[in-house]
């Protein structure tokens, strides 16, 4: 029998939702079974391949919610689980006790944990590190910004490898490792080990870089670093190297788009619960729709014009939703 596993791809959460659920579905529903991993990413135009839903058994964990009735088990934490009206109400309709939504949980993996544990009776303590790491990553709960960009923690390490991660078959391959080894093990594997050094380096010019570009004024840090090739560098340096500061607004650029984007630091426990009611690490703007800012914990107000103001194009972003 075979278990097709779609996940968020390239997200710490969701490689390791894949990983706990099919650890959670060999334990406590058959054993029997041979597990397929697909990485999903939201881009423009339809999610998901319905030709793709092959499997015995086809799971969508820690991504948008799909009605085809190919689909078996759904677990996901997202503000924006539904693509449409019509979804919702198919979720809301489900009775078959295999769908399960909660935006109050900060990461994916820790939801199935504990939807696993209360209702098939499973153990969730051997995972605990990887709930335990989830929930800080995936709800940007690091205790402060020196956490966040030390990289000191094997589950900061895998994150930045997973995040960058080129070859279509890595993170599925990564998968079934999650929640069966330490992590600090799984850093050591052979086809893991040597991708590490080459993104630390990295992430130390960007620290290197930002140390240069920041301007700070009024507890706001403004930096531009377009003419830099820096995509994907951490958004917590800001703040790991003026921690005075509380907001930032930054363009930096990737091969296609410009992006602005606006933070606020984790400074103190108003925010902090902030973020867990609203567990996403990055504000978006598109060009066409301001509201779209809904991902921002809080923001200076006039930022999405003054990013209209900034790129003549607009502004494209990427939602790490
Ligand atoms: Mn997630």
């Amino acid at each position: 029998m075979r278990v097709r596993v779609f996940y968020h791809d390239r997200c710490f959460d969701g490689a390791s939702s894949a990983a706990l659920f099919s650890r959670f579905y060999r334990e406590r529903i058959r054993n029997n079974v041979e597990f397929v991993f697909s990485g999903l990413l939201h881009r423009a135009g339809s999610l998901f391949d319905e030709k793709q839903f092959d499997g015995d058994e086809n799971a969508i964990v820690d991504f948008k919610y799909s009605s085809s009735p190919k689909i078996t088990w759904w677990f996901d934490h997202h503000q924006s689980a539904f693509l449409t009206p019509e979804d919702a109400a198919h979720f809301e309709q489900d009775q078959s006790n295999r769908k399960f939504y909660d935006p109050d949980f900060k990461s994916c993996t820790s939801f199935i944990a504990a939807i696993a544990e209360q209702r098939f009776g499973f153990n969730p303590a051997p995972v605990s590190d990887l709930t335990h790491w989830t929930d800080i990553i995936d709800g940007a709960m690091y205790p402060d910004a020196k956490t966040a960009v030390e990289m000191r923690e094997p589950a900061m390490k895998l994150t930045m490898i997973i995040e960058s991660a080129q070859d279509y078959g890595f993170v599925a391959r990564l998968i079934p490792l999650l929640a069966t080894k330490p992590l600090a093990n799984i850093l050591e594997e052979p086809f893991v080990a040597p991708l590490l050094k080459p993104l630390l380096e990295r992430h130390e010019r960007s620290i290197a870089i930002l140390k240069e570009r920041i301007e700070s004024k009024d507890g706001t840090l403004f930096f531009d670093i377009t003419d830099q090739d820096l995509e994907g560098y951490n958004k917590f340096i800001p703040y790991y190297l003026h921690p005075e500061c509380t907001y930032s607004v930054g363009l930096s650029k990737s091969s296609f788009r410009v992006k602005l984007s606006t933070n606020c630091a984790l400074a103190c426990e108003a925010e902090r619960e902030a973020r867990r009611r609203r567990p996403l690490h990055n504000s978006c703007f598109s060009p066409d729709d301001e509201s779209q800012a809904t991902h921002l914990s809080a923001s200076p107000p006039h930022t999405a014009r003054a990013a209209r103001a900034a790129s003549p194009r607009g502004v494209a972003s990427h939602c790490h939703g």
